[in-house]
């Protein structure tokens, strides 16, 4: 048998272009840069995948119907808490968090990327397996952030350009990241440290520069063949600062509302288009398609627990009414908190005959996704879980869920179903 001979590249000899180092010609690359970028996103990265893991568990997909929308869950699928409903503003501040930050992070990340994008074109493309491994949880580091931002910002713009379920794939998406992040960080630590430590010898006026020797065979951050400098260091810092401090504001703007929201310049609700009562409607009454006849007198409410009882709108406002500020909170970011009042959710389980530890599935007029959502025990148990029939002291807009609607402290606004038709109760073991 002859053996087959594998054309290796030389690695003395780079293809022209990218390949060859003094292609770089940026003088701002350096690992001081780098370094310095990492140390924020070693911060703010983080922050990001936990405030996200934390409106995964918001959404409590464990139950049925919700968030991950699956019957069957996967070893990723677990969720550590039920979802607790105090402080009211608890999901408005996780979410508002992942998103401020998340979009704080962006530019960063992209400097970040910039500043290291001579590594991608190394040469020879795989030194040892060892090296293949490495360069392959770099793909999926930065494969999966630029997924995880570029659908998370299109999804706060509720612009749903994916042909996949967003909740799904970010979801998994993030646990791609977070493993290939948890990776990289010990990995390259004693570089970012090292780097670092140098730059403030520098700065104490040891001498000049030099790269730190971490890793003899990687290509160098800093150009060979530095071209003239058009814009400084600090310069590139504060386009990067600034590009941050602008989507800040926009976050703000969208996430703490009233006055603060003309700030949010990208805002896709509530600028454009605010409810009759000023504040944000998701989805409107025109958008569900529904006819005007379903909301009218022959509307009707039907609660299942022990058994089915039937409501009209009078009378359920003929039942205890209870009034609590709370907010709508979408996992897009924004939130809006209101008046509302109507009907404990606790009251209409005592009277289908519902006890114990309860799990709610309302049921609305519009199918589809927004259709349905499920409610666990903590919700269902908390008294200021209402079957809202008013708002601000009026009776409920078309838009914003008339006849009735579900709010409950703390919880994502999705699982705030409007025009609903039908409550089921049912017990679960504690
Ligand atoms: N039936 C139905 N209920 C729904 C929705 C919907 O599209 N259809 N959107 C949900 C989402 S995602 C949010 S954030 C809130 C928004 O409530 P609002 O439109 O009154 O502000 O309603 C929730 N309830
Ligand atoms: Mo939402």
């Amino acid at each position: 048998m002859p053996r087959i001979r594998l054309p290796l590249p030389d690695p003395e000899k780079p293809p022209p272009g990218p390949f060859r180092p003094e292609f770089w010609r940026s003088p701002l690359r350096s690992p001081q840069l780098t370094a310095m970028l990492g140390l924020v996103l070693l911060i703010g990265l983080p922050a990001v995948a936990l405030t996200g893991l934390l409106s995964n568990d918001a959404y409590q997909p464990g139950l049925g119907g919700n968030a991950l929308g699956r019957d069957v869950h996967g070893p990723l699928d677990f969720y550590l808490f039920g979802w607790p409903t105090g402080p009211s503003w608890l999901y408005a501040f996780t979410q508002g968090a992942h998103v401020i930050i998340g979009l704080a992070v962006f530019p960063v990340v992209l400097a970040k990327l910039w500043s290291v994008i001579p590594r991608l074109f190394e040469w020879p493309p795989v030194r040892s397996p060892a090296h293949a491994l490495e360069r392959l949880s770099l793909a999926l580091l930065v494969g999966s952030a630029l997924f995880e931002f570029v659908t998370g910002i299109l999804n706060i713009q509720y612009w749903y350009a994916f042909p996949f379920d967003f909740t799904q794939a970010h979801y998994y998406g993030a646990w791609v990241f977070i493993g290939a992040l948890l990776a990289h960080i010990p990995l390259k630590l004693p570089t970012m440290r090292r780097s670092l430590a140098l730059r403030k010898a520098v700065l104490d006026g040891a001498g000049p520069l030099a790269s730190p020797a971490v890793d003899a065979h990687a290509r160098p951050l800093t150009s060979p063949n530095p071209g003239p400098t058009t814009l400084t260091r600090r310069g590139l810092l504060t386009a990067v600062g600034g590009a941050s401090l602008i989507l800040v504001l926009q976050g703000v703007g969208q996430s703490v509302g009233g006055p603060l929201r003309s700030l949010a310049f990208l805002l896709p609700r509530g600028r454009t288009r605010p409810g009759p009562l000023g504040f944000p409607v998701n989805k409107t009454w025109i958008g569900t398609g529904l006819h005007r006849g379903a909301v009218g007198v022959k509307w009707r409410l039907t609660v299942r627990g022990q058994r089915t009882v039937v409501f009209t709108r009078e009378q359920l406002l003929a039942l205890p009414q209870h009034t609590y500020d709370l907010p709508i909170a979408c996992v897009e970011g924004w939130s809006t908190t209101q008046s509302w009042t109507g009907v404990r959710v606790q009251d209409l389980a005592a009277l289908a005959g519902a006890s114990g530890r309860m799990m709610l599935t309302t049921v609305s007029l519009e199918q589809g996704t927004y259709g349905s959502a499920t409610l666990g025990h903590e919700q269902v148990s908390d008294p200021e879980t209402l079957l809202a029939l008013r708002v601000n002291g009026l009776d409920l807009p078309l838009d914003h869920g008339y006849p009735a609607r579900i709010i409950s402290p703390a919880i994502p606004g999705v699982h705030c179903t409007k025009w609903v038709s039908e409550m089921q109760f049912q017990t679960v073991e504690a």
